[in-house]
This record gives C-alpha cells, sequence and structure tokens, in this order.
C-alpha cells in the first residue's frame, strides 16, 4: 500500500496537520490477535452481550461473566501490539496537539508507547469494589478465575469495564468530546460505530470543522459520516500515513 490510497487533501492534511484526534476500537487489535466484538468469529458470535457485558449479567451470575474477563486477560497477555498501534504512538511526535481515544481495554496502545490514552470504556486490568467503589490493585496481574473481594468492606469486585447503560467516565468523555470538537483531522479506526456514545464522536469533529476519515477493511454503520473512507487494515494504512507525515516533517 502506498499513499496513492489517500485523496490529495487527506496527503496534503497529514503533512501540514497540527491537530489529530484519533478513535480507535477492537479492530485495530485484530492484527494482534484479540478478537473483535462484531465481525464474525468475533467474542458476540459465541457470547451473548447482556449475558455477559452488563451489571445485572455480573449480579445473577458474577462468577460466569469474572471467567470471560479472566479468560479475555490472558488471551490479551499472551499477544504484543502491532504496526497500528506502534505507528498512532510514534504520530504523536510528528503533531503537536494530538488525542487517542479508545473504546479498547486491551492496554496494547499504551503497551506499543502511547503515552495519554483516553480509555472510554476502561480496563481490563482494573478492578473495582461493587460495594464502597474503592479501585482495587490487580495482585501481580492475577489471573484467578475466582472472584475476588474487596479488602476494605468484603464486596465484590468488578472489571474496571464499562457496560451497556453504564456510564462513561466523565472526565474521559470530556476530553473525548473537547478533542473531537478543536482537531483539524479526526482518524476513526477499527471500530464498528455501532457503540454509543463513542460513535457520535466522528460526527462532532465534523459539525466543528474537522476532516473526518474511517480506515477499516469493511465499511462500518457511521461510514456515511466521513469525508472519506480508507478500505484497509489499521496495520497498514496508519503506518502509510505515519510516513507522511515524516516525510513532510523532514523536508521542511
Ligand atoms: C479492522 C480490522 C483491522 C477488523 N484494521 N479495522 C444512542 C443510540 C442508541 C443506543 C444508545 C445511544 N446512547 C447510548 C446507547 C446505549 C448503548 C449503545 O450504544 N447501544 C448500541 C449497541 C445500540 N450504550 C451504552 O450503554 C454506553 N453507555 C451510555 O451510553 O451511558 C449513558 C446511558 C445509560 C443508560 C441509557 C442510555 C444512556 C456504554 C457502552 C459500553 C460498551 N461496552 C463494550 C464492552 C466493554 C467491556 C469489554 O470489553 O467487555 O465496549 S461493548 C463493546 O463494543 C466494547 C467495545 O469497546 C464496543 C465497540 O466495539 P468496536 O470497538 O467498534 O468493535 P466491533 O467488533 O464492533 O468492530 C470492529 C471493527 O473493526 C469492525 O468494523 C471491523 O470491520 C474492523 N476491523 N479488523 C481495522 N485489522
Ligand atoms: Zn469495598
Amino acid at each position: 500500500m502506498n499513499a496513492s490510497l489517500f485523496s490529495e487533501r487527506l496527503e496534503h492534511l497529514l503533512a501540514t496537520v497540527h491537530s489529530v484526534t484519533v478513535l480507535t476500537g477492537a479492530g485495530v487489535s485484530a492484527e494482534s490477535g484479540v478478537p473483535t466484538f462484531r465481525d464474525p468469529g468475533g467474542l458476540w458470535s459465541q457470547f451473548r452481550p447482556e449475558e455477559l457485558a452488563n451489571v445485572d449479567a455480573f449480579m445473577r451470575n458474577p462468577q460466569l461473566v469474572w471467567e470471560w474477563y479472566t479468560y479475555r486477560k490472558r488471551m490479551i497477555s499472551d499477544v504484543s501490539p502491532n504496526p497500528g498501534h506502534f505507528a498512532l504512538a510514534e504520530m504523536e511526535g510528528f503533531v503537536g496537539d494530538f488525542t487517542l481515544l479508545t473504546q479498547n481495554v486491551d492496554n496494547l496502545h499504551q503497551r506499543a508507547g502511547s503515552s495519554d490514552v483516553v480509555e472510554l470504556h476502561g480496563n481490563i486490568h482494573h478492578r473495582f469494589c461493587m460495594d464502597c467503589g474503592q479501585d482495587a490493585v490487580e495482585i501481580d496481574g492475577s489471573e484467578r478465575s475466582v472472584v475476588p473481594r474487596c479488602v476494605s468492606c468484603g464486596g465484590l469486585l468488578r472489571p474496571g469495564v464499562v457496560w451497556f447503560g453504564e456510564m462513561l467516565p466523565g472526565e474521559q468523555l470530556r476530553r473525548a468530546s473537547d478533542a473531537a470538537a478543536r482537531c483539524q483531522l479526526f482518524l476513526s479506526i477499527g471500530t464498528s460505530g455501532e457503540v454509543y456514545p463513542a460513535a457520535q464522536l466522528p460526527s462532532l469533529a465534523r459539525e466543528h470543522g474537522a476532516y473526518v476519515v474511517e480506515i477499516n477493511p469493511r465499511s462500518s454503520s457511521i461510514a456515511h459520516r466521513m469525508h472519506e473512507c480508507i478500505e484497509g487494515v489499521s496495520g497498514i494504512v496508519v503506518p502509510a500515513m505515519l510516513e507522511i507525515m515524516r516525510r513532510a516533517r523532514r523536508t521542511a
């Protein structure tokens, strides 16, 4: 893949842009071997979201939900960031105002070197008490399959992720909205655009004048809200974008 896959407008923007906001979804981790949610063979084809990704499911059967997250944590710890993650980490050095928003809970952006990741849906390695709300440190990346209890009050600890019907963390959502509203270029990478409020961010960026671009091998459900859709995988397209930035800054 080379730069000709991008429109002239996008090539020019990549070469000159000083404010970029990126929203990532499960697709950026697919090339690391982490299954997405809604693709064929994805997590939702094996498990029913309503049975696992909401608080009622946890209250009904904490052990089942905990085991599902333990299984996913094991899978994530066995994989490494891919070229898409690394290119995004490097991109922050080329753009003065760069914000990385992710719906992913897998920590792979951080492991690739991204310094300030806005985690909209939490982090699978965090946990907190259902009763007193206290954050609990994960003991040596513990992969115990029994639901742990809070050391302060004895309540059940739950994964520090955002389930359906729960509010996104306020500060992260505010940072995401601000970054979408002020950027010149907004990249929506590897997300189906099915889940709100994250799926609203590209539109917000566009309403505020950003050029909005999707990177995805398939058209997402918000593709019609983009100025440009690049049909390809993030592990190839994002490094190609970074290369344009690098060349432009080298010759400037
Ligand atoms: C590649 C690739 C490669 C493959 N390269 N690409 C407005 C309208 C309608 C509904 C709502 C609304 N506002 C709120 C709602 C309700 C709900 C919602 O959105 N429902 C919809 C499903 C209809 N939202 C919520 O409940 C949210 N909370 C909220 O809004 O609070 C306020 C409120 C409360 C109560 C009532 C009303 C409002 C919370 C959402 C939490 C989502 N949680 C999950 C689970 C996290 C924990 C865990 O990991 O277990 O987050 S669900 C799951 O979906 C996960 C993901 O972050 C999220 C998004 O998925 P993503 O990342 O897009 O993955 P996929 O699999 O869908 O797509 C992958 C894409 O990658 C595909 O397009 C591929 O083609 C592509 N791809 N390989 C690039 N190599
Ligand atoms: Zn507690």
